[in-house]
């Protein structure tokens, strides 16, 4: 078996324990296995970029963390990779905010990286590299004679091809994905919308539906839905503090009921619209007065982004004009979190929580749309309320389907999550629960890593029937 080097924007504490979090655990345990290295950013902020990395060997595993300055991580991380990609990959050109300097640190860094990993390599590696950040690190490794395959996987949206074409530099970003020998994406759509720019724009020419060639390079592309460690949620649902248990108790004996929302405070995750729906569902149904309350859990990040600092002043607006207008001496109708909670209270709450109101305009996946379902009890399960923009709901078909820019009809869906008789919830969650449990953290990385060590060679029906330049017009004509 090779070993796998994994490559992501931050290095993962490989030491840290199966409560810290999903998918760095499900990484790490299969970097454990197969031996290999993590190499990424050390997550210091006042670094040099450029300088010796940091190498820590664990086990038969490498970290390697690599260094980088405050005035790249303002350039690199904070401008190019979250004020131009992220907006524009989540089809928000109006928030793109492209510098000449952000995009110079951008291919700098990533050739920076490049070169710093290139000497940890052996020439059997199965290179995995993660995420937005890291776009040209393939073609800058290619560059200095790496011949290993490499594997991309995007965690966040593809947008479509007319879109993409709307935004600077696309045609330098696409080139350098073409440097990958696999592309994984989260959705059918997202594989469309790349498969649509690489014909409409002759990049590349296309083998067979998911296969392309590009010079003497085979590139394929295929959807990969991420999933999590849904025994490991579950069984942290279970486990409830008394904190949890007091508060679950205080709302049965009132009769009242929660709807959880929980996300990293970002503008792509729809929670103005959101507060909005669940402002319009009291305004239009006045005796659940009392009887419902809504608890937002929104991790603050990226604060040194205008854009995040705006929607956090728009949240706080919104909860105090909802909870003015509706709230009572003994009932607060919204409880809006700013701040991280702890995933072993998370999980219970999601448990106690009758509807799980997850409504991004744009998300590559959504995770908590799957920690949701995962932690709910089979036999009293709660309802899942999702964006038809979420990559989850071309799975969780299951689920209430909602469009997250229409107010009136969100908050229809969550009265009807709120009404639903338990013979219809339990038919909902057991198929939901089904997927969750089968499409999760482990069978998603064993899949893209199959692929990937299969990567790189044309398919054999299209080597055959591929027609040489001469023998295309003789043919056709
Ligand atoms: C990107 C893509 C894709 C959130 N608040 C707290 C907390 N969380 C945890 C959740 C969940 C994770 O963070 C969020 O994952 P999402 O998938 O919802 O979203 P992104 O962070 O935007 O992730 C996304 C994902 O990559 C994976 O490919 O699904 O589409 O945007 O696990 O539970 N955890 C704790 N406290 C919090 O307050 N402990």
């Amino acid at each position: 078996m090779s070993r796998l080097v994994i490559v992501s924007n931050r290095v993962a504490d490989l030491r840290a324990g199966a409560h810290s979090g999903g998918l760095a655990v499900g990484l790490a345990d299969a970097l454990k296995e197969r031996g290999g290295i993590w190499f990424g950013w050390d997550g210091e902020e006042d670094g040099t970029t450029g300088a010796e990395p940091q190498v820590e060997t664990i086990g038969k595993v490498e970290r390697i963390a690599a260094s980088l300055s405050a005035e790249d991580l303002a350039n690199y991380y904070l401008g190019y990779a979250n004020s131009v990609l992220w907006p524009m990959f989540h089809y928000r050109l109006d928030l793109v905010d492209y510098q000449t300097e952000f995009s110079e640190s951008y291919w700098r860094v990533n050739e920076t990286f490049a070169r710093q990993l290139m000497r940890f390599l052996n020439p059997d590696d199965l290179i995995w590299v993660h995420d937005y950040h890291l776009i040209p690190l393939a073609g800058f490794l290619r560059q200095l004679g790496c011949r290993q395959k490499i594997g991309f996987f995007l965690h966040i949206p593809f947008p479509p091809s007319d879109l993409l074409s709307a935004a600077p530099e696309h045609t330098r970003l696409v080139d350098a994905l073409l440097n990958y020998d696999l592309i994984g994406f989260q959705t059918q759509t997202d594989v469309n919308n790349l498969r649509h720019y690489l014909v409409e724009s002759a990049t590349a020419e296309q083998l067979d539906e998911n296969t392309f060639s590009f010079g003497d390079r085979i590139l394929r592309i295929d959807r990969f839905p991420i999933g999590i460690d849904a025994a490991g949620f579950a069984d942290m649902a279970i486990e409830a503090d008394d904190e949890v248990v007091m508060d679950q108790m205080r709302r049965r004996i009132l009769g009242r009921r929660q709807i959880i929302g929980l996300d990293r405070l970002d503008y792509s995750k729809g929670l103005p619209e959101r507060f909005k729906a669940f402002g319009r569902l009291l305004e239009q149904h006045p005796e659940l007065s009392k009887k419902v309350s809504f608890l937002q859990v929104a991790s603050p990040t990226r604060e040194a982004v205008d854009a995040y600092a705006d929607i956090r002043i728009e949240l706080e607006t919104l909860t105090g004009s909802i909870n003015g207008r509706f709230a009572d001496f003994n009932w607060t109708p919204l409880r809006y979190i700013n701040r991280a909670i702890p995933r072993e209270v998370l999980a219970p709450l999601y448990r106690g929580s009758q509807v799980g109101f997850v409504t991004p305009l744009r998300d590559g996946m959504n995770l908590v749309a799957k920690e949701y379902v995962a932690a709910q009890k089979p036999s009293d399960p709660g309802v899942l309320v999702l964006s038809q923009f979420a990559g989850a709901a071309e799975e969780l078909t299951e689920a209430l389907i909602v469009n997250p820019y229409d107010i009136d009809e969100m908050a229809r869906q969550l009265h009807r999550a709120l009404e639903m008789p338990l013979d219809e919830r339990r038919e909902r969650h057991a198929a939901l629960r089904q997927k969750v449990f089968q499409q999760d953290a482990r069978a998603w990385l064993n899949s893209f890593l199959n692929v990937l060590e299969g990567a790189g060679a044309a398919p054999a029906k299209d080597l055959a029937d591929q027609v040489l330049p001469g023998e295309r017009t003789a043919q056709s004509s």
